[in-house]
């Protein structure tokens, strides 16, 4: 091998802070861990405890076992919920079969299922802003009656929507949406609805609007930028999509493996930041893979500080 092959061409890194996970998703990572210890192995996760397949796999290995749907833990066993939130059946489901349940349902989620259940205790209709399918949605529209909440994904919905009494509204969004997405919707919302009631504070977290916030404050100095995050993280799409909006080329890699070098031919600044599901080991696994390649120097860029911390269920707070 000639010298030449050896040389790393020069990369630098900007890596967005904050980043990674947030406080709701340590406290849901937190429950699976002391279930275990409680219970003992196996303890049931309905739904990917977060969206991240290292957390899913490390918490496998400690005795969690993952499916989608009740029916499917076997009588007697304990099961935790998920960070994202359940249907109302779910818990009640649960009880009927007198399964010892946990739920790791972040506290910033229940907030919003209270506050959609008040709206339609004061009789109002609630436009729901929020992506299709995506299981906190399904949970938050299992919160309450069918055909009180209708779902709004984008403009042209808030556009198109005809309700029976426009005087009688309500909005609540999913918590990890794209914040200016978000505020084109509730524009068109105050436009078309001027007396729809907003909801109390933001619906959008913490931990969404600051990742957000800090991929935007690294955008214009970087080439190019990698969101470590899975396919199915609400909250990690949004990062890629806050950094394209921008101009930035943006990706969205779950692992190291998955770094496309041909991608990066022509980069010299690269952004690096995480969803709130994917755990700081994966940045410094793709950081590290990246210096296999490239001379690197790093920066950290910190547009905000965290330090938000939620308690956990009564029930194992001694364990
Ligand atoms: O961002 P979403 O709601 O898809 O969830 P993820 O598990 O990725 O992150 C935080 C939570 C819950
Ligand atoms: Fe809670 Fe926000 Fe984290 Fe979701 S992203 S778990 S709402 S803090």
């Amino acid at each position: 091998m000639t010298e030449a092959l050896h040389i790393r061409p020069p990369l630098k890194l900007m890596i967005a802070a904050p980043r990674g996970f947030c406080a709701g998703v340590d406290r849901a990572i937190v429950i699976v861990e002391r279930a275990i210890e409680k219970y003992g192995a196996p303890v049931y996760v309905r739904h990917e405890i977060v969206h991240n397949k290292y957390v899913v796999d490390s918490l496998k290995a400690k005795g969690a076992i993952f499916i989608e749907e009740l029916e499917q833990v076997p009588d007697g066993m304990p099961v935790v919920f998920s960070a994202h939130g359940v249907p109302k059946s779910v818990p009640a489901q649960a009880t009927e079969r007198d399964l010892p349940f946990l739920d790791a349902t972040c506290p910033l989620v229940s907030k919003v299922h209270r506050q959609a259940e008040r709206q339609v205790e004061a009789g109002r209709h609630i436009l729901f802003i929020g992506h299709k399918g995506h299981p906190e949605v399904i949970g938050t529209f299992g919160q309450v009656p069918e055909g009180t909440m209708s779902l709004i994904e984008t403009v042209e919905d808030a556009e198109a929507f005809t309700p029976t009494d426009p005087d009688n509204l309500s909005f609540l969004t999913q918590t990890t949406l794209s914040v200016d997405d978000t505020a084109a919707i509730v524009a068109a919302l105050h436009s078309r609805f001027p007396t729809i009631l907003a909801p109390k504070g933001e619906d959008i977290c913490y931990a969404t609007s600051n990742r957000q916030a800090a991929v935007k404050a690294i955008t214009t100095a970087c080439d190019a930028i990698l969101v470590i995050g899975a396919p199915n993280s609400s909250n990690s799409l949004r990062l890629v999509e806050v950094a394209e909006r921008e101009g930035t080329l943006a990706r969205l890699i779950q692992r190291a493996d998955e770094i496309d070098f041909d991608w990066l031919a022509n980069v010299t600044t690269l952004g690096l930041t995480a969803g709130a599901s994917a755990p700081e080991i994966l940045v410094r696994e793709v950081v590290d893979r990246l210096s296999e390649r490239f001379t690197i120097t790093e920066e950290q860029v910190e547009t905000a500080t965290e330090s938000i911390s939620f308690k956990l269920p009564r029930s194992l707070e001694t364990v």
